[in-house]
């Protein structure tokens, strides 16, 4: 629906809630302003909620869920029902104090009525100190009920139940009533999403609400929570509890990486902070554990939000760690001096992390809102964590060394990396007349029209040698398999034989410093053998490449030969087949009789010089597949998948050899 139709709508809805109102001679301007306060939230939904489409249909969910946290933040709730119901509403029901019930002198109306209705109302109405909301300060009820064509609320409070129904965006249906006497404690909303607002969907996504609520579980220790879906034939159901909150957090992501000291380091603390004349405090939860991985993973949150972008509380996080660390080893002499220091980057490989705040007035900043803005936050989680990481390494030394140790190796490697790098610059630089010496250089100097085959084993490479075209193709035979660049350390990497005789042939540098300009060809050319360990070494080419040499891969410059798999000779004539199929078209075409005799090839060294000439490496007749990469960041992962540390998924794809196909083009 046009915005404008939308606000022609609601524009009637309101002016005949209106007349309906002075018709039954009961209005007050308070109701009115009321009803205009909720009218602005449906006639502008995105200020609210982002948007109309599933995103904002899901954050309806979240702010009514941040009431029930909030309740058991402030240390009144400890469980939290949610549930996606049969005719698409979603209930949400805590063990709390129960909604006020009373009137509230400046509206005249329950608290209850009130807190749905009124927008800003919310915040004055002893929520905790910490929104867990990080954008609608309190007005999360009164947004929902503006935005949902129904809305149940049932308190349970001292013995008695109250409830309170609204309709089409909050006109509030009778008054808030006692139905009857309970033993129960707590707060159930029930709320269906308004169509005409959701005009996309107003189907919620259990994966998308389960996934949030593990999250809540994770970040708010000690809370219960849980969810089912009644919709479908069977009900999905699950129970999140931790009771060791962002420190299992950091375990379950660790659970297929390998510790390096078992347990994970969970530091808490407060800070005190004033805000408008009103003393309160800022929470800090850090959960810290070191894997053998060589990257870092730390994510943070502010208020329960996740801060992709950071902000001062992973700014005071990155003072704390850096101070510690190194006074630490300042202290334990395995700093000799000051050019010993360990650098962030030092400090975190391998690190998981989670940093979580919360804040009594968070302030979300950038585009996106994922950074946290408050500036005496940083200065809050240097001092707490500074303070509990120093006291925890001194309780641990085992603990201790094992960190220090892996610190320590993180920064040898890094220094390392820094003088190969540099070497591998200057012979790039000073030495660039020197290639290397197994390189088979072709005699034109136009990048343009230069070729490098990359070829497996040194026979194959001694054909392509002499069947080539001296002119415009050069040949760098590869010795056995190249290293695998995910898994190894960046200073392996520089020291790789191969890898540095690539780097040097190709002559265009690498990682941050290559430059595409100086490649001196313009096709890469893999040339490898139709088999497993032929798949593999292609495999690990291209990890290499999209790594170190990604601009190659996206300029179109890398490519795969597709060498015959059979030869068939027939009256003196001989017939390449490059798969399967074409074998047995040959076979019918040729009408050979069953059982005539045709060669496999195993290897590219089974084929002469002039064989893999006219096969593969001739323009006029060969077939190239071009490396293409559609998009990066997947290539990346999926590159990690296959590369990473665990075995099972390689193995599964060097079976199915079915990398790149997907990507390649003709
Ligand atoms: C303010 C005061 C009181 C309870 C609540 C708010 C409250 C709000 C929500 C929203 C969802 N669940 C909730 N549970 C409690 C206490 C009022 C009293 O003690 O009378």
């Amino acid at each position: 629906m046009s915005d404008e139709k939308k606000h022609k709508i609601v524009d009637e809805e309101l002016e005949q809630a209106k007349q309906e109102m002075r018709a039954r001679e009961s209005y007050t301007a308070e109701d009115i302003q009321v009803l205009e306060g909720l009218q602005a939230v449906r006639q502008r939904p995105g200020m609210y909620i982002g948007t109309t489409g599933l995103p904002g249909l899901h954050h309806l969910v979240w702010e009514i869920v941040d009431n029930a946290v909030d309740e058991a933040l402030a240390g009144f709730c400890t469980t939290i029902d949610v549930s996606i119901n049969t005719d698409g509403s979603v209930t949400v029901a805590d063990n709390g104090r129960g909604m006020p019930t009373g009137i509230v002198s400046q509206t005249g109306k329950t608290a209850v009525e009130t807190i749905f209705t009124v927008l800003h109302a919310g915040g004055k109405f002893g929520k905790g100190a910490y929104q867990v909301a990080g954008g609608l300060h309190g007005v999360g009820a009164a947004v929902v009920n503006a935005l949902s064509e129904r809305v149940e609320v049932n308190v349970f409070k001292d013995g008695e139940e109250y409830y309170l129904a609204f309709n089409n965006g909050g006109h509030t249906e009778g008054e808030l009533k006692k139905v009857g006497p309970t033993k129960k404690r707590g707060t159930r909303v029930t709320f269906k999403p308004d169509p005409l607002i959701f005009t996309e969907s107003v189907e919620f996504d259990y994966k998308t609400i389960s996934t949030r609520l593990r999250q809540m579980a994770y970040l708010n220790r000690g809370i219960r929570i849980n969810v089912e879906d009644r919709r479908g034939e069977e009900l999905k159901r699950e129970e999140f509890y931790y009771e060791g909150g962002i420190a299992e957090y950091v375990g379950h992501i660790n659970k297929n990486r390998t510790p390096i000291t078992p347990d994970v380091i969970f530091i808490e603390g407060k800070g005190d902070v004033e805000i408008a004349g009103q003393k309160s405090h800022i929470l800090v939860e850090v959960a810290i554990q070191y894997t053998t991985e060589y990257k870092e993973t730390i994510f943070s949150f502010a208020n329960n939000i996740q801060t992709i972008d950071g902000g001062t509380h992973e700014q005071g996080f990155r003072l704390a760690v850096g101070r510690v660390f190194n006074n630490y080893a300042k202290e334990a002499k395995i700093h000799k001096n000051e050019d010993d220091r360990f650098t962030y980057e030092d400090v975190v490989e391998g690190m998981t992390a989670i940093i979580s705040v919360k804040h009594p007035n968070p302030q979300f900043e950038g585009q996106t809102k994922g950074k946290l803005g408050n500036t005496d936050t940083r200065a809050v989680v240097s001092q707490v964590l500074g303070e509990k990481l120093e006291e925890y390494l001194l309780e641990n030394p085992n603990e201790a060394k094992l960190i220090l140790d892996k610190i320590s190796l993180s920064s040898k490697a890094r220094r390392a990396a820094t003088l190969a790098r540099e070497g591998v610059r200057r012979k790039d630089g000073i030495e660039f007349t020197t290639l290397p010496g197994k390189l088979a250089d072709c005699s034109s100097r136009n990048p343009e029209e230069s070729e490098l085959f990359i070829v497996e084993g040194n026979s194959a490479g001694g054909s392509a040698k002499n069947g080539r075209n001296r002119h415009t193709q050069a040949i760098l035979p590869l010795r056995g398999k190249i290293l695998n660049v995910q898994k190894a350390q960046e200073t392996r990497i520089y020291e790789n034989a191969e890898i540095g005789n690539m780097i040097q042939a190709i002559g265009a540098g690498i990682a941050e410093e290559f430059d595409i300009t100086k490649a001196r060809y313009h096709k890469i050319i893999i040339m490898t053998d139709a088999d497993v360990d032929g798949s593999h070494i292609r495999v690990l080419l291209l990890t290499f490449f999209n790594r170190f040499m990604r601009p190659l891969i996206q300029n179109g410059f890398v490519y795969i030969a597709q060498p015959p798999l059979y030869k068939v000779e027939y009256r003196g004539k001989q017939y390449y087949c490059y798969n399967d199929e074409q074998l047995e078209e040959l076979k019918k075409d040729l009408d050979l009789r069953p059982g005539y005799p045709f060669q496999r090839y195993k290897g590219l060294g089974e084929m002469d010089a002039h064989q893999l000439w006219e096969t593969t490496m001739d323009p006029a007749n060969r077939k190239l597949l071009k490396v293409h990469i559609e998009d990066a960041i997947e290539a990346d992962q999926v590159f990690e998948d296959l590369m990473g540390e665990k075995v099972e998924p390689r193995k599964e794809f060097i079976n199915e050899n079915a990398l790149f196909v997907k990507n390649l083009d003709v």
